[in-house]
Formats: C-alpha cells, sequence, structure tokens
C-alpha cells in the first residue's frame, strides 16, 4: 500500500499549485481529471509533520447521491480536499471531527470542482454532503488522518 516518496512529493507539487490559484469557484471545469481510486497519500514519507497530503473526492456521472469514495486517507498536516462534482446537482465536501464538528467545506459546486484546505491532526474524521438529505441518502465517508 505504501508509495515512495516520489508520491509525496508529486501531491506537494500538487498542493503548492493549488494554493497558488486560491479558490476560484467561478470556473467550470468539467472532468479536470479521471478519479483517482482511491487516495492520492503516502504513508511513508518520514513523519514531517505539518505536511501536505491531497485526497481526492468525486461524484459518480450518474444521478446517484454518493461519493465515489467511501474511505480517505491522509497525512496529519495541511489536507487539501479536491472535489469533482460530475452531477448537475450541486454537492459540497464538508471535513467534520469525532464531536461533529465541520473544521472545513468547499464550496457547493455543479458539474464542476472546488476544493478547501483543512489542518488536521491524526485520527478519524468523517466527510460528507451538507445539502439536506444528501448524508442521508449515503454521501458521506470516513477519512483517516495519521
Ligand atoms: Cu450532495
Amino acid at each position: 500500500m505504501r508509495r515512495a516518496s516520489a508520491v509525496v512529493a508529486v501531491a506537494a507539487l500538487a498542493v503548492v499549485g493549488l494554493a497558488a490559484c486560491g479558490s476560484s469557484s467561478s470556473n467550470s471545469t468539467t472532468a479536470a481529471s479521471a478519479p483517482a481510486s482511491t487516495s492520492s497519500n503516502a504513508a511513508g514519507g518520514g513523519g514531517a509533520k505539518g505536511g501536505t497530503s491531497t485526497v481526492n473526492v468525486s461524484t459518480p456521472s450518474g444521478g446517484s447521491l454518493a461519493y465515489d469514495q467511501k474511505t480517505l486517507s491522509a497525512k496529519s498536516g495541511s489536507v487539501t480536499v479536491d472535489f469533482n462534482n460530475q452531477q448537475p446537482l450541486q454537492h459540497d465536501v464538508a471535513i467534520a471531527d469525532s464531536s461533529g464538528k465541520v473544521l472545513g467545506q468547499t464550496d457547493l459546486v455543479s458539474s464542476g470542482t472546488a476544493n478547501t484546505t483543512v489542518q488536521l491532526q491524526p485520527g478519524t474524521y468523517t466527510f460528507y454532503c451538507t445539502v439536506p438529505g444528501h448524508r442521508e441518502a449515503g454521501m458521506q465517508g470516513t477519512l483517516t488522518v495519521k
């Protein structure tokens, strides 16, 4: 499961790129990238505190109220959630800690992308869509931070 540090470098570059362009929510990028199958974390990167990692969250192109991912994992530190909503229906991604407190969330987007960056310590978090009814319908999952 663990990959070489090249993955870490790529993830770091991606985060830098995202940070550089801020959170421009007005663009309507369609299918910016193929959905990564699970996540882009690397557990063996040498335990630098304050590391950066990116997790990819996407929705299936049908109409089902779900994310493609049920579980995500990331390194502790700065974690960027890269959300690609392929549906015309609006969705977002919120990150909440074990007490249910929302630590960050993306903008609502339809047929587009959004991202947010949160500072996370090791632990288990929940990600979900804040649109009423969507979480209950299944738009949620678990984010594990190591
Ligand atoms: Cu939703």
